[in-house]
């Protein structure tokens, strides 16, 4: 099934390479210069996540991301900041199971934003569907230092089974890099999110072509059922 949301008449689908900026793993890159080299390489999703950044340069960087997302035809998703995400107009945010609950967040931004839940277990991945989520981020699927609070790798198995029993689209997360990235694609994911294999590569650009080729070659040889 393929899933596509509708932006202001442009019909974008939640599919392919998630690339989410970072801005510690690589001191220097900011989040503009990941944004630009993922947008660049063809990633027409991409989330800003900063968990140190003050409220005032938050938004001012997810400013920026929006209007370049924008430009270049891509999904814009803001992590945590349900203010922020509405604040710019994000097309979306991604919550933790720590962060406002979906009714809340829908409430706040309205039937047309994309609300993703990381989850890390099928029940969990349930849970925010019934409540309303239009996507599950599942992980870590590989072990990750990224996250120092991710947890144990869920594996490629478990990310089959979620692919296969829920039914909004599943973005994995966690460890995937141009070595994974296809197992994760045929495994049934519609989206393979990526941090440090984007913002750790000596050429960010290069990597996320690499990575969006290998997602497709990976997808075109689904091993997850009912998709
Ligand atoms: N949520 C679960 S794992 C993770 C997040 C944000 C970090 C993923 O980073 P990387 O570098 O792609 O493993
Ligand atoms: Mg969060």
């Amino acid at each position: 099934m393929v899933h596509g949301f509708v932006f202001s008449e442009m019909r974008i689908e939640l599919k392919g390479l998630y690339v989410i900026t970072d801005e510690e793993l690589r001191p220097g890159r900011s989040h503009v210069d990941i944004a630009s080299a993922a947008i660049e390489g063809g990633a027409r999703i991409i989330q800003l996540r900063d968990k140190k950044a003050s409220d005032r340069e938050f938004y001012l960087i997810a400013c920026r991301l929006r209007e370049m997302t924008r430009r270049a035809g891509a999904l814009f998703f803001v992590n945590d900041r349900v203010d922020v995400a509405a604040a710019v107009e994000a097309d979306g945010v991604n919550v933790g199971q720590t962060d406002l609950p979906v009714d809340v967040v829908r409430k706040l931004l309205g039937g047309s934003a994309v609300i993703g839940v990381s989850v890390d277990s099928l029940e969990q991945a349930l849970e925010a569907q019934k409540a309303g989520a239009d996507y599950v981020g599942f992980g870590p699927v590989f072990p990750t230092t990224t996250k120092v609070d991710a947890g144990e790798a869920v594996g490629l198995s478990e990310l089959v089974r979620v692919c296969e029993v829920v039914e909004i689209p599943v973005v994995a997360i966690g460890g995937i890099s141009a070595e994974n990235i296809s197992s994760v694609a045929a495994a049934g994911a519609e989206c393979a999110a990526v941090v440090s294999a984007v913002v750790c590569a000596d050429d960010m650009v290069k990597a996320v072509q690499e990575l969006r080729r290998k997602f497709e070659e990976g997808a075109a040889q689904t091993i997850g059922i009912g998709r």
